[in-house]
């Protein structure tokens, strides 16, 4: 019999969906979307669809597995459990804790997939990562500006009076938010895009600039000294709000507007019409991810901030400087469920720097890696460097759903239960407000089991079991404390299926910043060197003219469409293949026509695949979508830079310079 239950999307995205699973005979037989979702509105993207498909493959792991002599053999959880007990508390004993390293993205946006740092916290802690090759960079910009990153609600859009949206790729990484400005735009909110790549979104919008992958910022910087110079700026704002605006007014003094328009490419007359859009408040402006994935990303989210707070946009309905939402993230009690007063040893990578981390660790080096929720060799820049480190690791155990290509490396692979086959509450800090309840629906197929369940045997095994004897139910209840005493009780949520978090919709209304001024800080007081900079990405030929003569073409390489990053493209019929995407003029430059076979590559490594010409991009723009593994011709991180962001928490995948020829057909 088919039974449809309430359920959740548990990726990391942008949309944080409301779903209604069908079960029939213990099985999950069809995912679609929840119509009662104040949000997402019954409406969900393909990737959810697929998860019915992620959760009854047949290349699901099904058991435990331990590499030996080169192969992986099936092994019982006792002998995988205690084995990897074992190792965890020789390597403590003989080279302290911080020779594991846990390395991990956000695969999951469930509260209880943070009891992984609960288990390494209580180990005595590890080798950690910091940053985020997703959001880093931005992240930090808007810490030091605003002193968090808080979003709109996004019932506040029809507020507005224009929509700009800059380098979020609304219509394939964020559809609700597409949905927003469709019916906002019917109401008379005009609509711009500013993207290097004429995407979907570009489509709906009311004006599409065209700009150089990397130059966002100083394109901001265009549009603050041409509303200066119309005396369009918001003077109560800087008078009695912010901190620092001399020093950027200084800095937007030394370059003249025909070398913003020379190098960002865009005309002189848009530039000024963006300035009369900006003073015409109130103005949303929408940021993408993408755009701060360069060497210069924290001061491109700087610079866009310091045009939205110069315009008079901030703490208003219908504006902001709309990146992230962690608002919603922080309704949590993470210190409550990872206990991180109990670690009495640290130590730190970056997320992008981990494989040179693992490298040229010493006292301790590190023996050990432990890979939860994320697929570095296929996510992780460099992946040739990538490669090499966790291959150099005396033990790696992966824990995951499939044979990914990090897998593919380890000495121990677990199989871990999907969110169909356990309870929990979902929430994304990226665009809405409301957290998502997911009940357990099946039981999980083979032998595969819950995280938590994982780390519970292992706990048990190292002498802090009591720390994990409690049922999913309390651990949840221990992340909602807070809520709970504001009447979000894990019962609510369960029974109403979602409930709305308490955050302001519209953030810094009252302009009390979380800065050490408690203004907004054009200059921040947070660090050393607190001033912003006009600065270029690493590799253009504006700052690395040789680079850009051997590798004349700027690779992006955006998340795909039908995929969460790596997680199913393996689902894909016919099967998926590298497609190189290339601007006409790059096409032309080197007498490329579709569909001919292609190799990219650069200093880093190289990558084959299949010419693909957009109908419009940048001159010299190229884009690989990220997440094939090397199965399917992948990965595309070969080409990529493991550098960091300027503020150093953030990654620079797009400022990545390449070449291409047409190679015979293969
Ligand atoms: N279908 C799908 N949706 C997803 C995901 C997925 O894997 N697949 N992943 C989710 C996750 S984890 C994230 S972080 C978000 C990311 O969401 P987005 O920020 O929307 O997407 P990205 O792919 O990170 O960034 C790519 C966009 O930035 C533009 N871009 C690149 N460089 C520049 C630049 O220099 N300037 C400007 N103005 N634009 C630039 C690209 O052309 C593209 O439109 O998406 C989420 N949603
Ligand atoms: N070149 C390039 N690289 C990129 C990006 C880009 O734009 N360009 N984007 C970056 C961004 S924004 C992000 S967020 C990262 C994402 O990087 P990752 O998070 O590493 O990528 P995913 O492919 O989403 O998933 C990682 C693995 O987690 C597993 N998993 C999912 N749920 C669970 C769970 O509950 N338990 C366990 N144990 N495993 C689980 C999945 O099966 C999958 O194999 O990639 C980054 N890498
Ligand atoms: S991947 Fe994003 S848009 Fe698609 S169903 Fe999940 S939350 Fe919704
Ligand atoms: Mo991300």
């Amino acid at each position: 019999m088919a039974t449809v239950y309430h359920s959740a999307c548990p990726l990391n995205c942008w949309d944080s969906c409301g779903f209604l699973v069908t079960v029939e005979d213990g099985k999950v037989t069809k995912v679609e979307g929840n119509p009662e979702h104040p949000i997402t509105q019954g409406k969900i993207c393909s990737r959810g669809r697929m998860l019915e498909n992620r959760t009854n493959a047949e290349d699901r792991l099904f058991y435990p597995l331990k590499k030996v002599d080169g192969s992986f053999q099936r092994v019982s959880w006792e002998q995988a459990l205690n084995e990897i007990a074992e190792k965890l508390a020789y390597y403590k004993e003989t080279f302290g804790t911080a020779s594991v390293l846990h390395s991990h993205d956000y695969a999951n946006s469930g509260l209880l997939s943070n009891l992984d740092s609960r288990f390494f916290n209580l180990y005595g802690g590890v080798t950690e990562l910091t940053g985020s090759i997703c959001w880093g960079a931005g992240i930090e910009a808007q810490n030091w500006d605003f002193g968090d990153a808080y979003s709109h609600a996004p019932a506040d859009l029809a507020n507005s009076n224009h929509v700009v949206i800059w380098g979020r790729n609304v219509a394939r990484t964020n559809m609700h938010l597409f949905q927003n400005l469709q019916n906002v735009k019917k109401n008379g909110t005009k609509i711009y895009v500013i993207d290097p790549i004429y995407n979907a979104t570009a489509k709906l919008a009311n004006e599409y600039i065209s700009i150089k992958p990397g130059f966002d910022g100083l394109l901001a910087a265009g549009i603050m000294k041409e509303m200066l110079r119309m005396n369009l700026e918001d003077e109560e704002f800087l008078a009695n709000h912010s901190v620092g605006f001399e020093d950027l007014k200084a800095l937007l003094d030394s370059v003249t507007l025909g070398y913003i328009s020379e190098v960002t490419e865009v005309p002189v007359e848009t530039i000024s019409h963006l300035a009369d859009v900006y003073a015409d408040r109130p103005v949303s402006t929408i940021m993408g991810l993408g755009m701060q994935r360069y060497k210069n990303g924290g001061n491109t989210i700087r610079l866009l901030d310091a045009l939205v707070a110069i315009s008079g946009n901030i703490g208003i309905p219908g504006g902001g400087a709309n990146y992230a939402n962690k608002q919603v993230g922080q309704s949590f009690d993470y210190q409550n469920m990872t206990l991180p007063e109990r670690k009495s040893s640290a130590r730190t990578f970056t997320m992008m720097r981990q494989a040179e981390g693992i490298l040229s660790a010493v006292d301790p080096e590190i023996k050990m890696g432990i890979v939860t929720c994320g697929n570095p060799l296929t996510q992780v820049p460099d992946t040739n460097t990538v490669k090499e480190a966790f291959e150099s690791l005396e033990t790696l155990v992966v824990i995951d759903h499939y044979m990914t290509d990090t897998a593919e490396l380890a000495d121990y692979v677990l199989p871990a239960a999907t969110s169909f086959e356990v309870e929990d509450v979902y929430y994304s800090s990226m665009y809405h407000h409301y957290v998502n309840h997911g009940p357990k629906l099946v039981d999980p197929p083979g032998e595969a089991k819950p995280d938590a369940w994982i780390w519970a045997e292992l706990a048990k095994r190292l002498g802090f079991g009591e720390e994990f004897d409690f049922t999913r139910e309390e651990f949840m209840e221990m992340g909602l404390a807070s809520l709970t005493q504001k009447g979000i009780t894990l019962d609510k949520i369960r029974e109403e299926r979602f409930a709305e978090l308490p955050v302001d919709e519209v953030p810094w209304a009252d302009r009390n910043f979380k800065t050490p001024s408690r203004k907004y800080e054009f200059t921040s007081s947070s660090v050393a060197d607190g001033s912003i900079k006009l600065s270029l990405p690493t590799e253009t030929k504006w700052t690395n003219p040789e680079l850009a003569e051997k590798y004349p073409y700027t690779l992006l390489t955006i998340h795909p469409l039908r995929s969460n990053h790596s997680q199913h493209f393996h689902l894909f019929q016919p099967k998926p293949y590298v497609k190189v995407e290339m601007a006409k003029s790059v096409a032309a430059e080197k007498g490329l026509q579709e569909n001919d076979d292609v190799r990219v590559w650069n200093d880093r490594g190289e990558i084959h695949g299949r010419v693909s010409i957009l109908k419009a991009a940048h001159p010299g723009t190229v884009n690989i979508d990220e997440g094939l593994s090397a199965r399917f011709g992948g990965s595309v991180n070969q080409l990529t830079s493991s550098r960091e962001s300027d503020n150093g928490l953030g990654s620079t995948l797009y400022d990545c310079l390449v070449n291409i020829e047409k190679v015979e057909n293969e």
